[in-house]
């Protein structure tokens, strides 16, 4: 089977591990990743959300923060500060830097972040085929006091606590899918959205012109995990970026957003957590079941459940 995952943040990355532990040897597994988080700071070209996938993958996660890498170290970080160089609010491991100086100087050579994604992935081996979103640049916006800034100022300075009025996907508009990216979804037999922040991880992956007409369009079923268990967020701030979209802060609020296939939205099925079971979404089939990531294996079983309700067997 081919399975395709729509995801982003770090709930995305662990999610991933859950599906890859299902898949296991048997299955192909690609993960379409938002780049909306995308930064260009020091001169170096940060990717949060693939970087996250791709260390949590192979192993090389810091556990407790759930970005960057274990086992880092801060000197060149304390070193700019010390220079006076900003932003000193977002802060880059020395291991970490190593990545993003790859990266950089690959994107610089002419290579696609496609490509140079796949080429740091030799090192990492994730087991699963990643891909960013796009190979355009589309950053993330927050529009806060009638001003817009980069969505990690708003997330990581100001830890999401000016209130948003909108969120902009600046140059999705002009952004063509990666290269890679509408083949893995027309090929698919499996189509999961992961339990991702739905506005800002989701969001900006189906921004980009094609990718949404081409999942809704396709023939794989479309499952879908709730990021809203009970009023609150599995992980993150979802709840401040839901608030912005007056989207109500639940799983059927969610759901509804997403909407049914069957009505020009993007869902067949949709997994929400057992204190969920009264949630309706018209038009889509919805399974309450635990939705708690708690290790691999529960995440996998999650996964065991979207396919059956997808009606395929494993
Ligand atoms: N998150 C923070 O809260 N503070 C940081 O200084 C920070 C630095 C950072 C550097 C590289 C990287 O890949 C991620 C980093 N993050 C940091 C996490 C990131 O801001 C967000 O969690 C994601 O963009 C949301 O998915």
């Amino acid at each position: 089977m081919r399975i395709v995952v729509l995801a982003g943040g770090i709930g995305g990355a662990r999610f991933l591990l859950g599906v890859r532990a299902w898949a296991e040897n048997h299955h192909q597994v690609t993960a379409i990743v938002n780049t909306g988080d995308d930064l260009v700071i020091h001169g170096l070209r940060i990717c949060p959300d693939l970087d996250s996938v791709m260390y949590t993958l192979g192993g090389g996660a810091d556990p407790e923060r759930g970005w960057g890498r274990r086992d880092e170290s801060w000197v060149v970080k304390e070193e700019l500060a010390r220079y006076g160089a900003e932003p000193t609010w977002f802060g880059l491991g020395d291991r970490d830097i190593a990545t993003h100086l790859i990266r950089t100087r690959m994107l610089a050579a002419g290579y696609p972040l496609s490509a140079v994604t796949e080429a740091l992935c030799q090192r990492w081996k994730p087991g699963i085929r990643l891909l960013p979103m796009t190979d355009d640049r589309v950053e993330t916006h927050v529009v806060t006091g009638g001003q817009a800034m980069h969505f990690q100022e708003w997330w990581v300075r100001h830890r999401a606590s000016l209130p948003a009025e909108r969120f902009v996907f600046v140059g999705a508009d002009q952004a063509k899918p990666a290269a890679g990216v509408l083949d893995a979804i027309a090929e698919a037999d499996l189509i999961l959205i992961a339990p991702s922040n739905p506005v800002v991880s989701i969001g900006p992956i189906l921004a980009i012109s094609g990718i949404a007409e081409a999942v809704r369009g396709g023939n794989a079923p479309v499952i879908g995990f709730s990021p809203i268990i009970g009023d609150a967020p599995v992980r993150g701030m979802a709840d401040r970026c839901l608030a912005a979209l007056d989207v109500k802060v639940s799983a059927e609020g969610v759901g509804q957003m997403y909407g049914a296939r069957s009505a020009g939205g993007l869902l067949d099925g949709w997994l929400v957590d057992s204190v969920d079971a009264e949630t309706e979404v018209p038009g889509v089939t919805v399974l309450a079941r635990p939705l708690w990531m708690t290790d691999e294996a529960e995440t996998a079983r999650m996964v065991a459940d979207a396919v059956a309700l997808a009606g395929l067997a494993s």
